[in-house]
């Protein structure tokens, strides 16, 4: 005999306890909706795991606006980049865009922390390690999504919408028919040790090009950095122990007495970008990463999520609470303009510093040139494409 999964009813169900699905529920609890959240990982899990660093600025007064402002961290993150050419210093983000409007440091799995804390705080229904989460009648009105609790129990949870914000190898994509979704796809053809180290991070932003290859260098505090260098394919992280990651580092950004410390993560990470459309099917609604990811060169990806989830969020309460569906069947082209001038900008970035980068550079020296051209025109404050650079990395444009 089979047994009866246990039913109950929402408003909205989410999938996925990250930033997307986290930031989601915060504001649904915010504007008076009911919502429950399905999480396949544990609560500790979630909260350790490192990831993005800095909420743009227009992330920043998302949350304000939102009375949510305390829920990030107040060390603001500097627009400036240094880019180091050959170990030449040169700086992009003098512009009054960049100069005003900056972000904040918020280690996503701080944010995360922050979000889940409230969230419970506020009564909210958050459930861990949901196992075996499928979703039917995704065209009905009423969409059921199932799993299995964490004692092995069969559960239904019936509910008007679904917000898929289960990241990129989730459920909620998987379940719209294939002839409906279209992916777009670049991989860059690059790999990057990504590495997390207890010691204090550099000035700005900084990134080292040229024939040395490429490394770059970002604050996640007072005291840890992460980095990122470009190895070869086929690498492990046993390939890199610590001395030689130091040692790669001080070479690519040319500064030979760039202070070691212990290194206390690190990760393997391929240049990859991927855009679904559309980003709904039925009642379901794709948030995040389950739409899109973005080469980590624009550091873009978190942004998007937390854009898609407060977009959803208006469009769901017009919906729930006026009858207004106008920004559900807006919310797919909404988010993918979006999506579509981050992922421009993160190429861009990415052309720019690769075409520049190692062998890639030698093997194309014209490429090398006009990225060079490229560069310099961002370096020159005021120009058309040091302004449209800032609105692009406060998040204004
Ligand atoms: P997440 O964070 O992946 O969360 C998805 C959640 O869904 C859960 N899940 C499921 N739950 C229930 N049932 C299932 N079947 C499920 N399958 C999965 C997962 O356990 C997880 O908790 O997606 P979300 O919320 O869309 O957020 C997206 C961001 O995490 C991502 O875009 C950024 O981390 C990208 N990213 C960066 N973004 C930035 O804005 N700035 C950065 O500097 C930056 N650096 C990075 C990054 C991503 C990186 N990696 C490894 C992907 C650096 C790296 C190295």
């Amino acid at each position: 005999m089979t047994t009866q999964a246990t039913r109950e009813e929402t408003t909205v169900a989410i999938v996925g306890g990250g930033v997307a699905g986290l930031t989601a529920a915060m504001l649904l609890q915010r504007s008076g909706i009911d919502c429950v959240v399905l999480e396949r990982q544990s609560r500790s899990y979630v909260e350790q795991r490192q990831r993005a660093g800095v909420v743009e600025y227009r992330g920043v007064r998302m949350f304000t606006e939102w009375g949510l402002g305390g829920l990030l961290g107040t060390f603001p993150a500097d627009n400036t980049l240094e880019v180091r050419v050959d170990g030449e210093p040169v700086f992009i983000g003098r512009d009054a865009h960049a100069r005003e409007y900056s972000g904040v440091l918020a280690p996503q799995q701080a944010l995360v922390r922050n979000l889940i804390a409230a969230f419970l705080g506020g009564g909210g229904d958050l459930r861990f390690e949901a196992a075996a989460v499928a979703m039917t009648g995704l065209d009905s009105p009423r969409p059921v999504v199932s799993y299995t609790d964490g004692e092995g129990s069969a559960r239904e949870i019936a509910c008007d919408l679904i917000a898929g914000c289960d990241g990129d190898h989730g459920v909620s994509r998987e379940s719209i028919p294939g002839s409906v979704l279209t992916a777009y796809t670049r991989d860059y053809g690059v790999t990057w040790l990504a590495v997390l180290a207890d010691t204090p991070p550099p000035r700005y932003p900084c990134f080292g090009i040229g024939a040395r290859g490429y490394a770059a260098g970002f604050s996640r505090g007072p005291r840890t950095a992460r980095f990122y260098l470009e190895i070869p394919a086929g690498d492990t992280q046993a390939d890199w122990p610590p001395e030689r990651i130091w040692a790669q580092l001080r070479q690519r950004f040319w500064l030979p007495d760039l202070a070691a410390g212990p290194i206390t993560d690190t990760e393997i990470v391929r240049l990859r970008s991927q855009v679904f459309e559309p980003m709904s099917y039925g009642r379901l609604y794709l948030l995040g990463d389950a739409a899109h990811v973005i080469s980590p060169m624009g550091a873009k990806g978190m942004n998007l999520a937390l854009y898609d989830a407060e977009t959803f969020v208006n469009a769901a309460r017009d919906y729930i609470q006026a009858g207004d569906d106008g920004g559900l069947r807006d919310y797919s082209g909404t988010c993918l303009a979006r999506t579509w001038r981050y992922q421009e900008y993160a190429d861009w970035m990415s052309h720019m510093f690769f075409s520049r980068s190692g062998e890639r550079a030698a093997a194309d020296p014209y490429g090398a040139r006009v990225a060079k051209a490229r560069l310099a025109r961002f370096t020159e404050p005021s120009s058309a494409a040091a302004v449209a650079w800032g609105e692009l990395m406060t998040g204004l444009a």
